[in-house]
């Protein structure tokens, strides 16, 4: 059933807000890619038991972690997609120890990270799970190898993709951020939520209270600060806690812990895409000392603090945290 034709369909947005920036020229082709590859996992996440992605391949990743059957499934796709897409030079996975090359030509000048499957592990219990994209230029004067650690404010673009009760494909550009629904009659993406911004109003926050006890005494101060006056909304999905935080008002924590200093949560995969596309939304991203994206990376896979969401709440957050 198509829900809607008085909406733009991505292609139409993309053509009618992007073509003639220069900054974006290209862009559209990886989002088009990203578009072609999240109704590949969305079949797969709806599909679930009967499509065999449940449950885990048995192997670990280049992380030590526990690899999900989507996991694989879901970087296969996106790496296929993108490494097709024309434009695209390499793919960094978190399912992939080495990037991906697919090229070097003129037109392959954008470099992508992606965390394929967010929150995998909920796949087997039916819970949102998401995708994550940070999209950077190559350095035109280096090779492939040396820029693929581009700073982190270089960042071009992001995007994600929540697979909940709807498949929501949000985009962010310093033009702003755009949200478009999976029409799945017409396998369209219409655009649901134009411009997105943080809502002045900080309601929820988001943090694994079970880990309270390993956390220094400022950053339980903080938290306790947060339990004393907002709802706790938790999933353990952190693309679905961001996206319900960005509409509804809120603020994200995955902390350092005592054993844990660097936190669990990656830097180019999952820390930097969402904290563009919450600068570009009016929010902030921070580690525990500065914003994420003043970050200069040092490897595809190192972990970082993530406090994000509402500006005002994470900066007043992140002063507590400092022993403010
Ligand atoms: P914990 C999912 O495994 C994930 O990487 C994020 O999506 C989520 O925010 C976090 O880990 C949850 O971690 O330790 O609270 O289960």
């Amino acid at each position: 059933m198509s829900i809607s034709t008085e909406r733009w369909s991505i292609s139409e947005f993309m053509e009618s807000t992007w073509s003639g920036d220069a900054e974006l020229e290209g862009l559209d082709a990886v989002i088009r890619a990203i578009a072609d590859g999240t109704r590949r996992v969305h079949d797969l996440v709806q599909a679930a038991a009967l499509a065999d992605v449940l449950g885990t391949t048995g192997e670990t990743n280049v992380q030590g972690e526990t690899v999900q059957k989507l996991d694989v499934a879901g970087s296969d796709i996106f790496v296929e997609v993108l490494s097709k897409s024309g434009w695209v030079a390499a793919v960094v996975s978190e399912e992939v120890e080495d990037p991906v090359v697919s090229g070097d030509s003129a037109e392959q000048n954008f470099i992508v990270y992606t965390d394929p499957v967010d929150g995998s592990s909920n796949i087997d219990v039916a819970v949102t799970i998401g995708s994550i994209f940070g999209i950077w230029r190559k350095d035109p004067g280096g090779t492939i190898s040396e820029t693929l650690l581009r700073p982190d404010r270089e960042q071009v673009a992001a995007a994600y993709v929540v697979y909940g009760s709807s498949t929501v494909l949000v985009t962010a550009t310093r033009g702003g951020v755009n949200g478009f629904t999976l029409d799945t009659g017409s396998s369209e993406f219409i655009l649901t939520h134009p411009d997105i911004r943080f809502p002045e109003k900080c309601q929820y926050y988001s943090v694994n209270e079970g880990n309270f006890r390993k956390l220094d005494g400022p950053t339980q101060r903080a938290v306790t600060r947060l339990r004393d006056s907002l709802s706790l909304r938790y999933v353990g999905s952190l693309v679905a806690d961001f996206h319900r935080n960005l509409l509804k008002g809120g603020i994200f924590l995955y902390p350092g812990e005592l054993e844990r200093p660097n936190g669990k949560l990656r830097l180019m995969y999952e820390a930097n895409p969402l904290g563009f596309v919450a600068e570009q939304a009016g929010g902030a991203a921070y580690s525990a000392t500065q914003p994420i994206l003043d970050i200069h990376p040092e490897n595809p896979h190192q972990r970082t603090p993530l406090i994000l969401g509402n500006k005002a709440e994470v900066e007043q957050t992140v002063a507590i945290m400092q022993g403010g």
